[in-house]
């Protein structure tokens, strides 16, 4: 077995054009004109809209390759694209290997014949997708997305959905060799796959049971060698002959070190290494994959609220923590390693435990499943179907999406992070209906491709794992009632969508939230790399331009106006929009966690862009934490402590969640104060909450004396410590806080060097201070804890990461401390 890597360099040109640039593979025409200086920067102002023309055009990559003669002995060269986007027509040397025309796929086509020695070419010609719309839609019209800034019929290609733009994503339809190209010559003898089964026996042993399927030459003596490692330590090894191309191995670890979520424990990885090797054991070709040992699926099962939907792992339920993923650019190839790991740390560091990896954008990169093995992060996984209807009738459709949907299986089947697949996003929420027509495709289709297709392959492939039709789906009666608070998932948008209250939050009792989502303007910085001064008022053209949402600016200023004081400017405006929605985010997940086990997950619309933009992202495009982003941290917390206010009764009930595995025990002390700080009632509460249980511990009532007093004075606060450490604080008002005459805190910050380069703030306020923020000028700093609040002689440390050990001094001089005061006065 031998590889020829054909990434790196490649030419560019449009057909029937002489002029070419330098390309980069793995890359998209965008980047690659981009690169050559011959277009402006796609994010920047409306440039997008100048830039339509490239998704029009028919684009050409070409390039050299040498082939030696002991290459070319091989008795088969494949050429292996693990990503092309999408329409192609591939030639080595002038002459066609291969159609192409599903970007999910790998293809693999044998071309030794096409091969010379020497110096060969191979040309990729990438087809507009836009004018085969055209073309199938003329001979077939399907219902089509219709939504401003978007080019319709995306659904009739297999394609990122979204590349045809969303109500958060520009319409920059990419083209390219979009994931790694390689030749691979072997001789006959080549391992094609690889799966693994766990059988977690009583005895607490895991048996693997490994299957492992090869292209042999007849007659040849080939056997499968099995090691599995820990840390490099191989811990078992197992041989096994191949029959027929085919061999079954079991392997037993006696003591598994378990896989878990992350918060829950740890998440210890086992390397398989599966090789080829012929009689004298040389080995041929080997394949290794990482896994973790654990038991995780979706759970079923009827109660008194009607069926639960739930994730358990290792024979334990969690409630599952995190939010929706889409492509993290645009341009998704120019993500490296270390993009994926700052955005899936960040999840990992906001105590997710869950991300779902959304229907209208991509199978992601390995890397990323690599990461969420390593950081505990469950991934929901959709296959990429999302708000359409699709031409399910079509058998070639139809045999390109068994195609496309068996190579990602294989592809993902042993991450231990993966816990669903997931047939697509929200298309029984109105996009199917008895028959086709101008809006639905008929479930009849719907049903061939979402109840039978996609189902029995997970079943052939990997049938441990389990499948659900739709985010989000009803299970029973009316089918088309897809948010049905009994049993399945929902996705609750009467906040934002429907403009209900925030308080609308707390009348749903669904068994998993698996999208709900409020907007907010990204860092100011942000904005600022997309606009000129000029543009700095969000309802400027170019602002509403990177506002994707039809309702979109106008929706942010009327909840705000609910419950905040009107900004007193642009960049207020931009951190205003992003405390709202931390709180309704906040509204929301509190109240679903106190309610466990009836609610079991809630997943937030969205955790990421993948441009600069106005989203419901908590983190933006240059992977700036939003102020939802810390205050995840703080409701998504292992134990919670979280308020409920009454205004009709009086009271202040205070819950506590526990995610943990074991009983905790703690102390919460509770104070309600006046809006100077004055305490006017206090207590505190020992607790005890068994592991993956919430808990009403205290109801405070307001006394007699007290309850005269406008309830524009009274802030109620409480902090929760485990063995004398706080872990959880909250605060609550009966007045909305714009109705609150907060004092100016007068905020001191105390600056001091902490270990590892990290610095230490130690921040005092003189009254009671909401929303307490910092910000570092020009920095990409993140800070341990953020937008939180500070009641006087209760100072709060945080910690200071920065790209380098920045001096106190430099730091001084950067660091901006803001409340909610701020943002009016
Ligand atoms: C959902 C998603 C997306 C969309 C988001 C915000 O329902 O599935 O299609 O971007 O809402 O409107």
């Amino acid at each position: 077995m031998q590889t020829i890597s054909l990434n790196g360099q490649w030419t560019l040109k449009q057909s029937g054009k002489n002029e070419t640039i330098k390309a980069t593979v793995p890359g998209t025409v965008h980047t690659d004109l981009l690169a050559a200086g011959k277009i402006s920067d796609p994010y920047y102002r409306d440039n997008e809209d100048s830039l339509k023309w490239i998704a029009a055009t028919t684009w050409i990559y070409s390039r050299n390759f040498k082939v030696t003669d002991s290459f070319l002995r091989h008795e088969h060269i494949l050429l292996r694209c693990e990503g092309l986007d999408t329409l192609t027509l591939i030639k080595i040397n002038s002459r066609t290997v291969a159609r192409t025309e599903n970007m999910f796929r790998t293809y693999e086509f044998d071309i030794r014949q096409f091969l010379k020695t020497g110096v060969n070419t191979i040309e990729i010609k990438f087809e507009s997708t836009l004018d085969y719309i055209q073309k199938q839609e003329a001979k077939h019209h399907i219902p089509l997305r219709k939504v401003p800034h978007e080019e319709v019929g995306g659904n009739w290609i297999r394609k990122e959905q979204c590349n045809y733009g969303w109500d958060w994503g520009p319409c920059l339809v990419t083209c390219g060799i979009w994931r790694p190209i390689l030749l691979i010559g072997y001789d006959s003898v080549r391992l094609n796959d690889v799966h693994i089964s766990q059988h977690h026996l009583f005895s607490g042993a895991v048996k693997l049971g490994i299957d492992v399927t090869a292209e042999t030459k007849h007659g040849a003596s080939v056997s499968t060698m099995v090691t599995i490692s820990q840390e490099k330590r191989a811990i078992v090894d197992s041989k096994a002959v191949l029959k027929a191309g085919k061999a079954k191995i079991s392997a037993m670890i006696k003591e598994p070190q378990l896989w878990w979520p992350n918060g829950m424990g740890d998440q210890p990885l086992y390397d398989v290494t599966v090789k080829l090797v012929d009689k004298n054991n040389k080995i041929i070709d080997s394949i290794t994959r990482r896994i973790g040992l654990r038991r995780l699926c979706l759970e079923r099962k009827k109660d008194k609220w009607g069926e639960s939907f739930r994730f358990k792992i290792n024979g334990l339920p969690f409630f599952a923590k995190g939010a929706d993923w889409i492509p993290a650019d645009t341009f998704a190839p120019h993500l490296n390693h270390d993009d994926y790991l700052d955005l899936l740390q960040s999840a990992a560091d906001a105590n997710m435990n869950m991300l779902r990896v959304w229907g209208g954008g991509i199978y992601e990169a390995s890397i990323f499943y690599d990461i969420c093995d390593e950081l505990g992060i469950c991934v929901w996984q959709d296959f990429m179907f999302a708000c359409a209807t699709y031409p399910a009738f079509k058998r070639s459709f139809m045999d390109n999406v068994k195609a496309e949907a068996e190579d990602n299986i294989r592809r993902l089947r042993h991450h231990p992070c993966l816990a669903l697949w997931c047939g697509n996003n929200e298309l029984e929420q109105g996009w199917v209906g008895d028959k086709w027509n101008e809006t639905q495709m008929s479930w009849k289709d719907y049903s061939a491709l979402f109840d039978r297709l996609l189902p029995s392959i997970v079943k052939k492939l990997d049938p441990e794992r389990d499948y659900w039709p739709c985010s989000p789906h009803s299970p029973y009666g009316d089918r088309s009632d897809f948010n049905n608070p009994q049993w399945g998932d929902a996705h609750l948008w009467n906040v934002w969508h429907g403009r209900e209250p925030f308080e609308w939050y707390r009348t749903a009792m669904h068994r998993f939230v698996s999208e709900f989502g409020f907007q907010s303007f990204p860092h100011p910085t942000t904005t600022g790399s997309f606009t000129m001064p000029d543009d700095r008022n969000i309802t400027s053209y170019i602002m509403e331009f990177h506002q994707r949402s039809g309702i979109g600016n106008s929706t942010i200023l009327a909840y705000m106006l609910d419950w905040f004081r009107l900004p007193k400017n642009f960049k207020m405006m931009h951190w205003l929009s992003q405390i709202l929605q931390g709180m309704a985010m906040k509204y929301a997940i509190e109240h679903w966690r106190r309610h466990m086990p009836q609610t079991m997950g809630a997943l937030y619309w969205q955790l990421n862009d993948c441009w600069p933009v106005v989203s419901w992202s908590s983190i933006d495009y240059f992977h700036r934490w939003k102020a939802l982003h810390y205050m995840a941290k703080q409701f998504f917390t292992p134990v919670l402590v979280s308020v409920v206010e009454d205004i009709a009764e009086n009271t202040f009930s205070i819950y506590v969640s526990n995610d943990l595995r074991e009983t905790k025990k703690g102390k919460v002390l509770w104070q309600l104060t006046d809006v100077e700080g004055n305490s006017l009632h206090k207590g505190e509460q020992e607790t005890e909450i068994p592991p993956g249980k919430s808990r009403c511990i205290k109801v405070v009532k307001l006394s007699k004396g007290l309850n005269t007093r406008n309830i524009r004075d009274f802030m109620f606060w409480v902090e929760l410590s485990l063995n004398d450490q706080v872990v959880s604080r909250n605060f609550a008002s009966f007045a909305r806080p714009k109705h609150l005459e907060l004092l100016k805190p007068d905020i001191k910050v105390d600056i001091s060097r902490k270990e590892k380069g990290n610095t230490l703030l130690t921040l005092m306020a003189k009254a009671p201070a909401l929303w307490v923020w910092l910000d570092m000028e020009n920095t990409n700093a993140r800070f341990s804890d953020n937008f939180f609040h500070i009641l006087p002689g209760k100072p709060v440390e945080v910690t200071l990461q920065t790209d380098n050990r920045m001096p106190i001094i430099e730091i001084r001089k950067r660091l901006h401390v803001y409340s909610l005061v701020n943002t009016y006065q």
